[in-house]
């Protein structure tokens, strides 16, 4: 069945309500079983331009399922996009709110800052790293809309990659001074080791999802611009948390990452 301009409308309003009323809700696809990835993207577009003409800021872009585990866990062979927003962006001395979210869970990922614009169909990982001007560590907090986190790829596509808030840490280095590939990571939960990985789990190398998001950006004429800070993916899984907890991310030589959720 072909989206009408009304259904599409629908659809975004649904996914922004879910959101603003931290309540989880039925997968699109669901009731739209014909939902394709590249119409998902068009509504995860509508859905972020309704977030800016309501005040939000576009900072950056993200990327999900960059794992090979993730991708065959859901049977898939790429990864997916979406876009991050001012007010989506958390400090780690400002405790992040529960009641604002549904079921959220934590990712620890590399943050690249990009010093110049990047656009093209054909980029690799070499031309990405020449335009990052910094990197840092990263937590990204995700919230499926969606009822028990579960959902199809035009699903999670279209609710913006279950984008929610995201934190990054103060220690910005230049990319040449670490083999971003080797960097291992362990992020902690209430002092308890929960998860470990690294940098590699990013499809081989953080750089290598950015080049694959900036060449799918490029087939929409998008790109990265100057400024934008990417969140390049998760080096391990994501870990569940709620009231009370505190997570630490802490990077080989890139330093640490926290947040306290109240
Ligand atoms: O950022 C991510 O890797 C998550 C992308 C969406 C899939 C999920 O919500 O687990
Ligand atoms: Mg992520």
């Amino acid at each position: 069945m072909t989206l009408t301009q009304g259904m599409e409308i629908e659809i975004v309003d649904y996914l922004l309500s879910a959101e603003k009323e931290a309540k989880e809700v039925i997968k699109v696809t669901d009731r739209y079983p014909d939902l394709m990835i590249e119409k998902a993207y068009d509504l995860q577009q509508q859905l972020i331009e309704r977030k800016i003409k309501e005040g939000a800021r576009h900072v950056g872009v993200k990327l999900g399922l960059t794992s090979k585990a993730k991708q065959e866990m859901m049977g898939i062979n790429e990864a997916i996009y979406g876009y991050l927003l001012n007010d989506m962006l958390s400090t780690e001395w400002e405790p992040i709110g529960s009641k604002e979210l549904i079921h959220p869970k934590a990712e620890p990922e590399i943050a690249f800052l990009m010093g110049e614009d990047l656009q093209g169909t054909s980029v690799t990982a070499e031309d990405v790293l020449k335009k990052v001007k910094y990197v840092a560590p990263a937590l990204e907090i995700i919230d499926s809309r969606y009822l028990n986190f579960k959902f199809t790829l035009p699903d999670v596509v279209a609710d913006n990659c279950s984008s929610a808030r995201f934190v990054v840490g103060s220690k910005w280095m230049k990319p040449e001074l670490l083999d971003l590939a080797n960097v291992g990571m362990v992020m902690s939960k209430n002092g308890e080791v929960a998860t470990v990985g690294a940098g590699a789990a990013v499809l081989g190398h953080p750089a290598t999802a950015v080049a694959w998001a900036v060449n799918k950006l490029g087939q929409r004429s998008k790109g990265l611009k100057k400024g934008d800070i990417v969140l390049t993916g998760a080096l391990s899984e994501a870990i569940a948390f709620e009231a009370g907890d505190s997570i630490i991310a802490q990077f080989d030589g890139l330093g640490s990452v926290s947040f306290f959720c109240k």
